[in-house]
């Protein structure tokens, strides 16, 4: 979008000089947004082949920084601000049919990609654990999925199977080692889903990609400001928010690390995870979402590998890559978290049940 278009679209605080690409999401692109006056936006577009219904994905995000900023007065820094356009809507599509929305910047903050030290480990599962304490009087049901079975691992192996039967750019062959590992799990993978489906687990509004990357931080405090990215906000469980934190944050490496030597589950770093989240949220859960917490580390850690070699089988069509093998690499790391995981399976639920029981 170029500065003129921009002026034109959204109610900013002076005319918008610089425009420059910010973030690191694998989805949505985002940029940096500066004004004369110095006022900074974040200026996103949506990627609208992930997200099919934006009207709907724009509703769902409305409703629950609506909530969200009732629950949190003062700083308005605790909660997302949307920019509304310059016709009161909160979105805006170009004449190539792009869409756009603006959001206010969140100033002196910072967003990690990795965590520095235990305590930013553990000042983000206060942010989420607080997020889901705070949903939990929003009404689940009017929230629309914005994209539905996001975190049905049933589906997600029957979209593995589909993407290997076809294996469209013949890679299946170098990856045979990964494709056994997927097929090895295949019962257990589903375990949480068949629970929710007897009614032995809770639907929550749940985040949904909670990476660590999704919270702000306080520059000077490294206390929590915000939890960014809500365009997956919907019915889901907790222990998958839980879980997709463990899989990112308790990673000793990136995400996209070749080196797979330096790929470990920290004990340490999943045991501050689970202090934060549970002094935030953990009076609030069942017993059997407390017990499941494990679980959904291992899960989210098998789907996320599960969808990054479903979409390299696939020829890389829904994650951003820049490089060559980028999701098999990716794939990989996630892997060896949960080999690592089933190595350490009792002490991760000793870790459980000994900070709950303090709480
Ligand atoms: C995507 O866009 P980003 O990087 O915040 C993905 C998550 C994955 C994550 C893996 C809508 O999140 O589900 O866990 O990449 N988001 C969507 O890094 O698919
Ligand atoms: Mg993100």
């Amino acid at each position: 979008m170029n500065m003129d278009a921009l002026a034109s679209a959204f109610r900013m605080d002076g005319v918008p000089v610089s425009c420059v690409p910010s973030g690191n999401g694998h989805i949505n692109k985002t940029f940096t947004v500066t004004t004369a006056s110095g006022h900074r936006y974040i200026l996103q577009s949506i990627n609208h082949y992930v997200f099919k219904d934006v009207d709907a994905l724009m509703n769902n995000i409305i409703a629950v920084t609506a909530h969200l900023h009732i629950k949190n007065p003062g700083d308005p820094r605790r909660v997302l601000t949307l920019v509304p356009t310059l016709d009161g809507s909160y979105y805006t599509r170009t004449p190539e049919g792009d869409y756009f929305r603006m959001f206010e910047f969140v100033e002196n903050s910072v967003c990690l990609e990795q965590a520095s030290d235990e305590n930013d480990f553990y000042q983000s599962a206060v942010a989420f654990g607080e997020f889901q304490n705070q949903l939990s009087d929003f009404p689940a049901d009017t929230l629309v999925e914005t994209i539905p079975h996001f975190h049905d691992t049933i589906d997600r192996y029957r979209q593995f199977k589909e993407a290997l039967a076809a294996d469209v750019k013949g890679r299946a062959q170098e990856c045979l080692p990964e494709i056994e590992f997927v097929l090895a799990r295949e019962e257990e993978a589903g375990q949480m889903v068949r629970m929710l489906q007897a009614g032995k687990l809770p639907l929550r509004v749940t985040h949904n990609d909670t990476k660590l990357n999704n919270v702000m931080l306080d520059a000077d405090s490294r206390t929590p400001l915000c939890v960014i990215d809500l365009d997956t906000v919907m019915p889901g469980l907790a222990a998958n928010d839980f879980g997709d934190s463990i899989r990112f944050g308790a990673s000793t490496a990136a995400e996209d690390e070749i080196d797979l030597s330096r790929v470990c589950f920290s004990l340490p770093l999943y045991t501050a995870y689970t202090k934060g989240f549970l002094s935030a949220c953990g009076k609030t859960l069942t017993r059997p979402e407390i017990d499941t917490l494990p679980l959904g580390a291992k899960l989210m850690t098998l789907e996320c590998g599960v969808r990054f070699l479903t979409d390299y089988l696939g020829g890389d069509t829904y994650f951003s890559i820049s490089r060559e093998k980028h999701n098999l690499d990716r794939c990989r790391t996630q892997f060896k978290l949960v080999s690592e995981m089933e190595d350490k399976w009792d002490d991760m639920n000793r870790v459980i049940q000994e900070v709950y029981q303090e709480l």
